[in-house]
């Protein structure tokens, strides 16, 4: 099969039009330090100069991320800084919140005026660029337009539909990660009461490897360092990961680190603006005498996928060591809690250093001297993300970190431990509270037990399954509980079929996306309140919980008037399809809407860690959510932490073929694009682009700026080919190519998902790449 798109977009089958076709791209390298004038210019320009008034007052910055008294920056999973300065914000954060709170609208009017398929041709920016949506919203096949319907008729179409399915495993309920803690419990219960464990993730392309690594080898799904570890730690290894982008406030943690004198080691193929140099974000002062602090003892640039050949040299390094220096390895904690110590060690030392070299494409000597830095200091911590995670590997890589912590009992101690840096907001918090394909049986006793209602036991769909399902009409309902799931998936053509292939599609968004414009035969675009926004019940101003990616659960309070009248919570909109879907039910979903408190209580006698909720949550900087393995307690079939003995992944490359990784810019988020720039990788004006090491592109006679035609080759031997994208040197190990998310997820084939964590394999393409004709 090859599936070809007839230019760089195609409206039927990826992404759509660039933004602005006449501007000349730019591609000057980037050398300033990360943050900085550069981000508050930018942040600037976005509160003003784009959306044309200001949006985000000072006080709307000052309530962010603040000690339970505003709201949670709806940006990434960073956790707030507990000491010092609460205003830990960065541009990134500023320019989603402002996102958010656009003067814009887009209302029954505009739906009238544009039909579905003319705005198919539209870009991705231009779709989100039209403002807050404000009505609730039916697709009229008739007339190719979005026509209004009220809130009433609205559930009643979406619990019919779901009702009159043969059986309940025809829905599949997607969640992105913003959803907050409650209306995501009563999404998992709406979903269980019906009997289906379809509960699609953006974690299923995001973190599933890591939390299926650690569960395996610690026996919990989430990382065991807080903030605090981060503080005091002595060495950083910072592993796939492009924190000046997606992880700003990383930034302030990785500075101070260099202050007090810990080792910061980053494992990349590119060198990304934050390994570098950094202002830190909320230093004003520093931003104002242009002092930049080294974020940077030592950059790795592996090729990609090559990380695991690198940890593993680390701790083949660290146990040559230990013949010399027996405090190199730690060996009373290795006796008294973990397994498979020895098994462990036979492989490392049959692990040859050529074999190591070739498939990291780095020297022994660049390895050692990582080894060296991991063995002069007391705490380390390991952090990573889609780097690491978005591989065929990323179980086993994953698991490599955790031997190599293990060797040197860089667990449940402060400064130390596993450290994934999670992806959206409340994606952590979305997994505690019950959305998860493959739940756990206790989970369901006491869903069974306090909700009274019988969940389904057998696995369910997760996102791959999902389209596959939808493709082959095995699934028919489809309900997009915020995201858009029609660009982030993976292979947009055949998601764009099994989308079109349901008899209904539910999104309930705050923005138009992508997704509504790729809808079922019957389709439903429902509006809901943002982050930011007051949400009023019966029961009065509501607040929602969300879980950082270091276990922390807070209140979020949003403040600002809501975009329009109509705009319903989505605690609210769940509750009334769950009531039009599920008439006999039982639960008590109005009374639950009413006050969210109610919810919280209901929470705390389900899931774990959550005892007490209403109370705790109430707490100034809210709770932490117990984490056996940081006690050293382990919920491991083994009582004990897990070695793992898997065998170096043989990355050889077919001749021709390079390697290619998609990435997000600066200027994006995940499928939501602000602009055309890059800023920290030196582009302007171009996002239909391709980098790539100088001496590939010599071999291939091409120049910066000229046009290639990229194929990507599945596994199964299928091609997918995107048109005239621009090619630019970059400093990228040989055989690697990287570009960006989601424009490029026309190449990933959909069965091309990981063996071990069944997440599509996004960081790993085999591609060719030649000049266009
Ligand atoms: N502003 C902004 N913030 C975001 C997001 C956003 O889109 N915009 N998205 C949020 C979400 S949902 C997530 S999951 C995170 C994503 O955060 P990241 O993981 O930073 O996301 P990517 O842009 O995909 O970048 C992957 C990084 O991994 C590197 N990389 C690629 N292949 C390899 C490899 O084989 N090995 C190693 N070691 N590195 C590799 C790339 O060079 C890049 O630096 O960010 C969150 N925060
Ligand atoms: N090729 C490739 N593909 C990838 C990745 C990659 O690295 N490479 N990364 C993957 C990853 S890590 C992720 S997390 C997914 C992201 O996948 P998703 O989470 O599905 O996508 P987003 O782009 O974050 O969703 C943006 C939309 O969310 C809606 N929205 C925003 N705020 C709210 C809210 O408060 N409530 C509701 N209901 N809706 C809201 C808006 O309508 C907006 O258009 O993409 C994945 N896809
Ligand atoms: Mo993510």
């Amino acid at each position: 099969m090859a599936v070809e798109t007839t230019n760089a977009f195609d409206p039927d089958s990826g992404p759509s039009a660039a933004r602005d076709a006449a501007a000349e791209p730019e591609f000057t390298p980037y050398h300033h330090p990360a943050a900085g004038w550069g981000a508050a210019k930018s942040v600037t320009e976005f509160m003003i100069g784009k959306e044309r008034e200001p949006i985000l007052g000072p006080r709307a910055i000052m309530k962010m991320n603040h000690e339970n008294s505003g709201f949670d920056c709806p940006g990434c999973a960073w956790p707030d800084s507990i000491k010092g300065i609460h205003l830990d914000i960065c541009e990134n954060g500023i320019k989603h919140v402002t996102w958010e709170m656009t003067h814009k609208r887009v209302g029954p009017e505009f739906f009238a005026a544009h039909s579905v398929r003319e705005l198919t041709t539209w870009s991705e920016f231009d779709l989100e660029n039209q403002g807050r949506l404000t009505e609730p919203m039916v697709y009229d096949p008739e007339t190719d337009h979005y026509v209004p319907i009220s809130w009433a008729d609205a559930f009643e179409l979406a619990g019919k539909a779901l009702r009159e399915l043969a059986d309940p495993n025809q829905a599949s309920f997607y969640t992105s990660g913003r959803l907050g803690n409650e209306a995501t419990f009563l999404y998992q219960l709406m979903a269980r009461e019906l009997g289906t464990n379809n509960l699609p993730d953006c974690s299923n392309m995001c973190h599933e490897a890591s939390g299926r690594a650690l569960q395996a080898a610690l026996g919990t799904g989430k990382g065991t360092c807080d903030l605090e570890d981060w503080e005091t730690a002595d060495a950083l290894f910072i592993m796939g990961v492009n924190a000046a982008s997606n992880a700003p406030r990383m930034l302030t943690a990785l500075a101070e680190a260099d202050r007090r004198g810990a080792a910061i080691v980053h494992i990349n193929p590119l060198v990304e603006a934050g390994a570098t140099r950094t202002i830190i974000p909320h230093e004003f002062l520093q931003m104002a005498t242009f002092h930049a602090t080294n974020t940077s003892t030592m950059n790795l640039q592996p090729r990609i996928g090559g990380d695991f050949a690198v940890i593993r040299g680390i701790a083949k390094a660290v146990l040559e060591e230990a013949r010399t220096d027996p405090k190199a390895v730690d060996t009373e904690f290795i006796d008294r809690y973990t397994t498979g110590f020895d098994a462990y060690r036979a492989v490392v030392e049959a692990t040859s250093w050529s074999e190591l070299e070739r498939q990291s494409a780095l020297t022994e000597a660049e390895i050692r001297r990582a080894a060296r830095i991991y063995c002069d200091a007391d705490r380390s911590i390991i952090s990573w993300c889609l780097g690491v995670t978005q591989h065929e590997h990323g179980v086993d890589t994953i698991r490599e970190i955790v031997n190599l912590l293990l060797l040197r009992g860089n667990l449940g101690r402060e400064g130390a431990g596993p450290s994934p840096v999670r992806g959206h907001s409340n994606v952590q918090g979305n997994r505690t509270c019950g959305i998860d394909h493959r739940p756990k049986p206790e989970f369901l006793d006491r869903l069974a037990q306090v909700c009274g209602i019988d969940p389904p036991r057998e696995p369910g769909l997760d996102t791959v399954a999902t389209i596959e399902a939808m493709r082959a009409g095995r699934v028919k309902v489809f309900v997009g509980m915020g995201g858009n799931f029609a660009l982030a998936a993976p292979d947009s053509a055949y998601t764009y079929e099994a989308l079109r292939n349901c008899d209904m599609t539910i999104q309930v968004s705050t923005k138009l996306n992508r997704s509504h414009l790729v809808h079922g035969r019957a389709a439903l675009i429902l509006p809901c309140l943002g982050r930011t926004e007051r949400d009023e019940q019966r029961g009065g101003l509501q607040e929602t919980s969300v879980e950082d990616a270091m276990a922390m659960v807070h209140l979020s309070r949003g403040m600002k008037k809501p975009a329009s009248g109509h705009l319903r919570s989505e605690p609210a909109i769940i509750a009334g399809i769950a009531k039009a879907a599920l008439p006999d039910s039982d639960t008590p979903w109005d009374h639950y809407v009413d006050d969210y408190d109610r919810i919280r209580d209901t929470m705390a006698k389900v899931i774990d860690g959550f005892e007490d909720f209403n109370r705790r949550v109430r707490l100034p900087l809210g709770f932490r959510i117990k984490q056996p393995a940081r006690e050293l307690v382990f919920l491991t079939s083994s009582g004990k932490a897990e070695f793992s003995t898997a065998d170096l992944p043989d990355l050889t490359q077919e001749a021709g073929t390079l390697t290619l990784a998609t990435l997000r810019s600066h200027d994006q988020w995940n499928t939501t694009i602000y602009s055309d720039n890059d800023r920290y990788r030196g582009v302007k004006n171009l996002r239909t682009l391709v980098f790539m090491h100088e001496d590939d592109m010599r071999e291939r006679g091409l120049a910066l700026f000229d046009e290639v035609d990229i194929t990507s080759i599945a596994r199964d031997g299928s091609t997918r080919s995107l048109h005239r994208y621009q090619v630019i040197p970059y400093d990228i190990p040989r055989g690697c190519a990287a570009g960006y998310m989601p424009e490029m997820n026309v190449l990933c084939a959909i069965g091309d998902y990981s063996t071990q964590s069944d997440q599509p394999i996004m960081k790993n393409l085999k591609v060719r790449i030649e000049r266009s004709v």
